[in-house]
C-alpha cells in the first residue's frame, strides 16, 4: 500500500514513522508513506501562505482551494496507482474498525489534513474526497486523525503482524465485535491481587469458557451498544 499525506505540518509525523511497528512495515516494504507540505503549492512564494479569512466573517482562517487542488492533483501524478481521497474533518463519517478493514483493501490512500477552521468548501466540491472523522470531539488538526487511520489500517495489511498476534481476533474486527477479556502475566500475585485460578489450571475448555464469559460481562457493563449488533454485518 502507498499512503500520501498532505499536511501543513509534516514534522508531526516524524517520530511516529520511525518507531516500532510502522517503521518495521515501511522498512519491509509493506507500506510506503509520503508526506507532502501543502505550503510548497502556495501561490505567494515569499511567505507560503495557504490560508485566508472566511467570506461573510467568522473566527479563524480557512485553507484555500487553489494550493489544495494543485497539490492533490500533482501528488496523484507522482505514482500511477489511483488514490482513494480522504479528507480528515470532524464533519466526516465516523471512523471504525469496519472502515479500517475497508481502507486496508485499497492500494493507495491520499489523506488530506486540515488545520484552522477547515478548508474552503470548494476543496470538497472539486476533489470529492471521502470525509472521515475519528470521533465526536475537536482536534487542532487532521494530523493526529491521519495517524490514527494509518495505525489502524497498516496493522491489517498482510505480513505486518506476525501470526502469533494476528489482528483477526481484535475487538471490533469482522469476526468479533465484543470487548476483549482480561489477561495476566507473571507474577501470579502482586499486592494481594491474584491471577484467576482458572488461568493456571491448564484446563483449556474451562479457560475458553471463562474468557467468553468475561467478554460478555465486560461488553454488557461497558458497551451494551455492541451487543445489539449482528456479527459479520
Ligand atoms: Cl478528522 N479532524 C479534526 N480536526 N478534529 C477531529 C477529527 C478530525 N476527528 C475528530 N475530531
Amino acid at each position: 500500500m502507498r499512503i500520501d499525506v498532505v499536511t501543513l505540518f509534516p514534522a508531526i509525523f516524524d517520530s511516529y514513522l520511525t518507531q516500532s511497528l510502522l517503521h518495521k512495515a515501511i522498512v519491509r516494504g509493506l507500506v510506503a508513506i509520503e508526506r507532502h507540505d501543502l505550503r510548497a503549492w502556495a501561490e505567494d512564494s515569499p511567505h507560503h501562505k495557504v490560508d485566508d479569512k472566511p467570506f461573510g466573517g467568522g473566527p479563524g482562517m480557512l485553507i484555500q482551494v487553489e494550493p489544495t487542488v494543485a497539490c492533490v492533483r500533482e501528488v496523484e501524478t507522482m505514482h500511477p496507482t489511483p488514490a482513494r481521497r480522504i479528507l480528515l474533518t470532524p464533519q466526516g463519517k465516523r471512523f471504525d474498525q469496519r472502515l479500517a478493514e475497508d481502507l486496508a483493501g485499497s492500494d493507495r490512500l491520499l489523506l488530506l489534513c486540515g488545520r484552522y477552521e477547515g478548508f474552503d468548501q470548494r476543496v470538497q466540491d472539486i476533489l470529492e474526497p471521502e470525509e472521515i472523522s475519528v470521533g465526536d470531539f475537536v482536534l487542532n488538526g487532521g494530523e493526529v486523525a491521519a495517524m490514527t487511520i494509518i495505525d489502524a489500517v497498516v496493522r491489517l495489511l498482510p505480513g505486518v503482524l506476525g501470526d502469533e498476534n494476528s489482528s483477526r481476533d481484535d475487538s471490533f474486527s469482522r469476526g468479533n465485535r465484543l470487548l476483549e477479556f482480561p489477561q495476566y502475566t507473571r507474577p501470579r500475585e502482586f499486592e494481594g491481587h491474584s491471577v484467576p485460578e482458572v488461568l493456571l489450571s491448564g484446563d483449556h475448555a474451562a479457560i475458553a469458557a471463562w474468557r467468553a464469559e468475561q467478554t460478555q460481562l465486560r461488553t454488557q457493563a461497558r458497551r451494551q451498544d455492541l451487543l445489539g449488533e449482528e456479527p459479520n454485518g
